[in-house]
């Protein structure tokens, strides 16, 4: 039988990424496994999203490139309320392109992702030489990145020995890359914190692809770590009411989890 050990247990493991062991503690502090994708297309309801849901949450996702009215004053703004509530910033940029351009697209253009976004994802498909590219921008500011070792969306191709080679990759650079996105948990290795999207409470789907999983299936069964919610809040009455079910529905998996 493995052992699972708790997320503030993770976060003092000595071979972590210090910014995966400081997510692992907002997790533990704020007993939250959730992360809201706030996909809107406003900065100022994205703004009011994150004061908003910011005790909630342990990380906030966003899509830069849907924002109608970006402002490099949007970053600065995001990131005082990521401060104020304790959550990390993620952008989903799934960056997928050479090295040196995934670090041109990292730190320039208009979004300048790296100065305001804790973390990133990239798909694997360019091979190492994305997560060196974006690591050359990144790691002297202190941030990480995920690998898509699986998505949520029927007919993905990212499965099998795909997934496996992901690993490797990641295993090869754990200094910067600090885990997954993925649908279950794909290595038991403690330091990888999995976070997996295409969650609700209600099976089903969005028409365009997207399948969705219960908080407490990935996170009691799949045995991954973060859920990533976005349409099951958003598409809420009560936007604050939903996101503590989803908090709640997640936290009480991890905790049945653990007692496993
Ligand atoms: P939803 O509204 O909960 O379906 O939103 C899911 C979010 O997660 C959305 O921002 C997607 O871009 C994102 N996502 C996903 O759904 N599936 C994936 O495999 C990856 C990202 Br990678």
């Amino acid at each position: 039988q493995e052992q699972v050990l708790s997320y503030g247990a993770r976060a003092k493991l000595s071979d972590i990424h210090p910014l995966g062991s400081k997510l692992l503690q907002i997790m533990e502090e704020k007993k939250s496994n959730l992360c809201v994708a706030a996909d809107v297309t406003s900065c100022t309801e994205l703004l009011a999203l994150a004061d908003t849901l910011g005790p909630k949450i342990c990380l906030l996702k966003t899509h830069v490139d849907i924002l109608e009215d970006f402002t490099p004053a949007f970053c600065n703004a995001l990131k005082d309320l990521a401060d104020k509530h304790n959550f990390l910033i993620f952008e989903d940029r799934k960056f997928a392109d050479i090295g040196s351009t995934v670090k041109h697209q990292y730190e320039g253009g208009v979004y300048r992702i790296s100065s305001w976004a804790h973390l990133v994802n990239a798909h694997a498909v360019p091979g190492p030489g994305v997560a060196q590219g974006l690591r050359a921008a990144g790691q002297a500011l202190g941030r990480a990145c995920l690998l898509i070792a699986q998505m949520s969306s029927q007919g993905s191709l990212a499965t099998g020995e795909y997934t496996q080679s992901v690993l490797k990759m990641a295993e090869e650079q754990s200094d910067f890359v600090l885990g997954f996105i993925c649908g279950s948990r794909i290595t038991q290795k403690p330091q990888f914190i999995h976070m997996t999207p295409g969650v609700q409470m209600q099976a089903g789907g969005d028409g365009l692809g997207q399948q969705y999983t219960s908080p407490e299936e990935v996170i009691a069964t799949k045995a991954s770590d973060v859920i990533i919610v976005g349409r099951g809040i958003l598409g809420a009455s009560n936007r604050v009411e939903a996101a503590e079910a989803y908090r709640k529905a997640g936290w009480e998996a991890y905790v049945k989890r653990l007692a496993q």
